[in-house]
């Protein structure tokens, strides 16, 4: 029994900015009152990981356990925890859910306040770390959730448990950019039968979000992607029609004319999933006058700035954006899940690519291949 004690095991370690992660054995603490310790299973690599690594994220902090997007299965609890227990299956979840705090009981957002800030500052609650390397340096934790490592400790509100009998596997990927981009156009926008939407990118997220507008019976749905390889990815996940602007317009032609054109006078809704603030532009100008909204769900570069001509607003554009998809964790996670087990939810379909944990600096790689959804790391290897 490891419950009460320190475990040694296998993480990855961030110990500088724009290095390979580092392969070793660490230290994970017991979970304190209201943490929760979790093995963690399997978790995929997600954009933001890389962002963090690259060194560019204003929050991102060395040396750190890096990764947000895992399931696995809870080890021990600390004392005062009541929503998981020992040997539940669960998600991790980088946008916590209280319940009690303004945001939560505001019924207007997802966003939680209960842990946001010792979140960003790579600590527990408490102001501490629950990992150490074998020299005993402390490591940080990571948007609450450090699931490159086999064992991690989050607090009780940053995790929900799930049925036991969805494939960790597969789930993990609920943990982040599926419910990020599905949530998006289901929650956030909250597409009606027969409106139209654009997806600039045709990533996980991106894919995600077409799928969330096909659920809901969107009559249009163009993916935009400057990779002709995302054109088969988004006729899976539900597009109706792809465009590449590289490749795709006239002359002289701008994306935003393109789709103007295309949809008599411009889009219901846009979904930026690319983090690039000129698409985000061309995203909300793409927008029909008089109520087109815009929904930004890309990370940027840090330090850059949107922008627009505010007539562009005044005219009726709507320029929103959301973390998570606007879903609430705690709350929500069981409704996609059993979407998932209904198969009106595609998630295996994201799965491009497999590894045993070892090998997870090659899952950074895969990132960049345009062939490349997810990697999904499998920790007992
Ligand atoms: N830390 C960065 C911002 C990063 C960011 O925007 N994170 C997204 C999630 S990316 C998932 O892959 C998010 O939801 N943020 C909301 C939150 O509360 O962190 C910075 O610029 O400081
Ligand atoms: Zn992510």
């Amino acid at each position: 029994m490891s419950e009460g004690e320190p475990i040694k095991c296998l993480a990855a370690v961030a110990y500088e900015a724009g290095k390979p992660l580092t392969l070793e054995e660490i230290i994970v603490e017991p979970p304190k009152a209201h943490e929760v310790r979790i093995q963690i299973k399997y978790t995929a690599v997600c954009h933001t990981d890389a962002y963090t690594l690259s060194g560019v994220d204003p929050e991102g902090a060395f040396p750190s356990v890096l990764g947000h997007e895992g399931a696995g299965i809870v080890e021990s609890v600390g004392k005062d925890v009541t929503n998981v227990k020992v040997g539940d299956h669960v998600i991790a979840l980088y946008t916590a859910e209280c319940k009690v705090c303004k945001f939560c009981k505001s019924g207007k957002t997802n966003l939680c306040g209960s842990v946001r800030a010792t979140q960003g500052k790579g600590v527990m609650p408490d102001g501490t770390s629950r990992f150490k390397n074998l020299k005993g340096e402390a490591l940080l934790h990571f948007m609450g959730c450090s699931t490159f490592s086999q064992y991690t400790v989050v607090a009780d509100v940053s995790v929900v448990a799930i049925d036991p009998s969805a494939p960790l596997e597969s789930v993990c990927l609920l943990g982040c950019g599926v419910t990020t981009g599905y949530g998006a156009a289901t929650k956030t926008a909250n597409v009606q039968k027969g409106e139209t939407v654009a997806v600039f990118g045709g990533g996980t997220v991106g894919l995600s979000a077409i799928q969330g507008a096909k659920a809901r019976g969107a009559s249009k749905i163009i993916l935009i992607d400057t990779n002709d390889e995302k054109k088969q990815f988004g006729e899976e996940f539900g597009c109706t029609d792809f465009i590449n602007p590289k490749k795709d317009l006239a002359p002289g032609q701008t994306i935003v004319e393109k789709l103007v054109e295309m949809t008599d006078g411009g889009l219901d809704y846009t979904f930026d999933c690319t983090g690039n603030t000129k698409v985000m532009r061309d995203a909300l100008e793409a927008c029909h006058k008089g109520w087109g909204e815009s929904i930004i769900i890309g990370v940027a570069a840090a330090g850059a700035e949107i922008s627009t001509r505010p007539f562009q607003l005044v005219t009726g554009r709507v320029w929103k954006g959301s973390a998570f998809g606007g879903i609430k964790g705690r709350s929500e996670m069981g409704q996609l899940i059993k979407a998932y087990q209904d198969g009106t939810l595609k998630v295996d379909e994201f799965i491009t690519h497999k590894r045993p944990f070892t090998e997870i600096n090659k899952a950074f790689d895969d990132l960049h291949a345009g062939s490349c959804l997810r990697t999904v790391l499998d920790l007992s290897k």
